[in-house]
């Protein structure tokens, strides 16, 4: 059985980490058994969510999770994808995980008024002693890596606007499919799915989120990946 290390949460959404989500989603379109385990800093082998255990091994990184995984249990879910379908989930995925994600970061752990709903939610993962040091110890620590990343380095609307863009380009390539691809779902809409998802949460209203909200096939994708896949979450 598959561990997933991930941050346990009571929340509108199984996890607050796109990262998280993605490896999720996908082992449930793939059909793999999981179950759930803590994540701590220690234990991950890079530092970060989500890391797998498989077979004793740990895996880090979703898409080195999502590549060994497809391996060991030949996953069908990408079989007979052309190769521009192949490139097109490629860029989709940089697109969201490599630049999208860091707008996203903007308004929920940058924007003071995104962050005064975010640091409960981020609150909720701590033990409450910990919680009034390690709360605004992780902000501090994620304003650095936007700056680091140099996105973070623009004015907040520039940030915006190209994160807009980005979330634009996905739904002018999904248009009126019912998945990214076609009329089946791969292993990208996993990582579609949990990046639209994180970004269409109206339990932290901003201007990414009303973007999205504004568009009828990317809320109607949301849902059909939701009753597919999440069927039993609320
Ligand atoms: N490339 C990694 C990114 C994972 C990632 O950035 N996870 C975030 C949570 S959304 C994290 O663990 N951040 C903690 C940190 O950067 O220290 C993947 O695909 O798994």
């Amino acid at each position: 059985m598959i561990e997933l290390h991930q941050f346990p949460i009571d929340w509108v959404l199984p996890s607050p980490s796109p990262f998280c989500l993605k490896v999720e989603t996908w082992l449930r379109m793939a059909g793999i058994p999981y179950e759930n385990a803590a994540w701590t800093p220690q234990s991950a082998p890079m530092g970060k969510a989500p890391f797998v255990v498989h077979e004793g091994r740990k895996l880090a990184d979703s898409s080195v999770i999502l590549r060994e995984l497809t391996a060991a249990y030949d996953v069908q879910l990408d079989v007979g994808l052309s190769a521009e379908s192949r490139a097109t989930a490629l860029l989709v995925q940089r697109t969201l995980e490599e630049h999208a994600y860091w707008g996203m970061l903007q308004v929920r752990w940058v924007d003071d008024a995104g962050w005064a709903s975010y640091r409960h939610v981020i609150g909720s993962l701590l033990p409450a002693l910990a919680r009034p040091v390690l709360v605004p110890m992780l902000r501090r620590s994620v304003l650095k890596s936007t700056r680091a990343h140099g996105l973070g380095r623009h004015p907040r609307g520039e940030i915006l606007r190209r994160a807009c863009a980005d979330l634009d380009a996905v739904a002018a390539i999904l248009g009126d499919r019912q998945f990214l691809l076609g009329d089946q779902p791969r292993s990208i809409d996993a990582v579609v799915y949990a990046f639209l998802a994180q970004v269409a949460v109206v339990e932290l209203p901003n201007e990414l989120q009303e973007h999205v909200s504004a568009k009828p096939e990317i809320m109607a994708y949301i849902a059909r990946m939701k009753g597919r896949f999440w069927a039993e979450d609320p």
